[in-house]
């Protein structure tokens, strides 16, 4: 089994040296190469990679500018030439350590994901306000996307799948939350979580804005619309309308 770990990176020139090491260091009796997918980050975080790539399995890919995470891991699919992917963040959210457990549950599964919301799991680095956030964009998508149901943790961006679940499968790569349209959209079976501690970010700035809020919804009502599954929420919004027009004409 070839391992090939997406990265897409936007400024985070601090945290990709210990990166590399520590996925060196908990990969070391697997065959992998890292993805890097970076968007001509200004702080010269893809020419820190291209020096890293003397010493460790790394291929660098830059991209003109920022086009977003979701399309950035979709790239690293197209150039990655394993026959399993790992996504995960470059701030040190995602421990390392943790891909040996994906793979594990690969190997009776078609996609692995670590969860904090799964026995063992934690949130730490969501303050308060994100906490209550994610939950509702996991409640979402479980009433858009029906197959994300049998995850604890859709909204992962932790995460390892085998290359022909997405092989050759039309993908929007809208907003952060790639996984919501992998589960959605790609040929998988079997599915396993393992739990992680997510951590706070200790170098560099979080990319997150409010667009990404929208950019959810976005992917939501587009994919649901792929996958035909719209007319669930839909079907509840109209069953609530009739509901509130019967109740004010009785
Ligand atoms: N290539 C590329 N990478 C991105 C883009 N936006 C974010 N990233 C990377 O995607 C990963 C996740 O971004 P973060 O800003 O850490 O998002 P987050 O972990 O959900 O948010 P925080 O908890 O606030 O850090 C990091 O490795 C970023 O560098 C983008 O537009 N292009
Ligand atoms: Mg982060």
């Amino acid at each position: 089994m070839k391992v090939s770990i997406v990265i897409p990176t936007y400024n985070e020139k601090e945290n990709i040296p210990i990166l590399v090491k520590r996925i060196a260091k908990a990969l070391k009796n697997y065959d992998y190469e890292i993805i890097i997918v970076d968007d001509n980050s200004p702080d010269g975080t893809a020419e820190v990679a291209q020096e890293l790539s003397e010493k460790y399995p790394i291929r660098v890919f830059v991209r003109e500018k920022k086009l977003g995470l979701g399309t950035a891991v979709l790239y690293g699919f197209s150039k990655a030439q394993g026959d399993v992917f790992v996504v995960m963040d470059a701030d040190l959210q995602h421990p390392p350590e943790i891909i040996p457990k994906l793979l594990e549950k690969i190997k009776t599964a078609d996609i692995a994901i670590a969860s904090r919301y799964v026995k063992g799991g934690q949130a730490k680095g969501l303050s308060g306000m994100r906490k209550v956030i994610s939950h509702g964009a996991r409640f979402l998508s479980y009433l858009f996307i029906p197959r994300t149901l049998k995850v604890k943790d859709p909204m992962s961006g932790f995460f390892a799948v085998k290359k022909e679940v997405v092989e050759n499968v039309k993908m929007r790569g809208i907003g952060y939350k790639i996984l919501v349209e992998i589960l959605a959209k790609g040929k998988w079976k079997k599915v396993a979580e393992a739990p992680f501690v997510f951590e706070p970010r200790k170098y560099g700035a979080s990319k997150l804005s409010k667009k990404e809020i929208t950019n959810y919804l976005k992917q939501l009502l587009f994919v649901s619309w792929d996958t035909k599954t719209i007319i669930i929420p839909i079907s509840i919004c109209i069953g609530i309308i009739i509901a509130i027009l019967l109740l004010l004409l009785w």
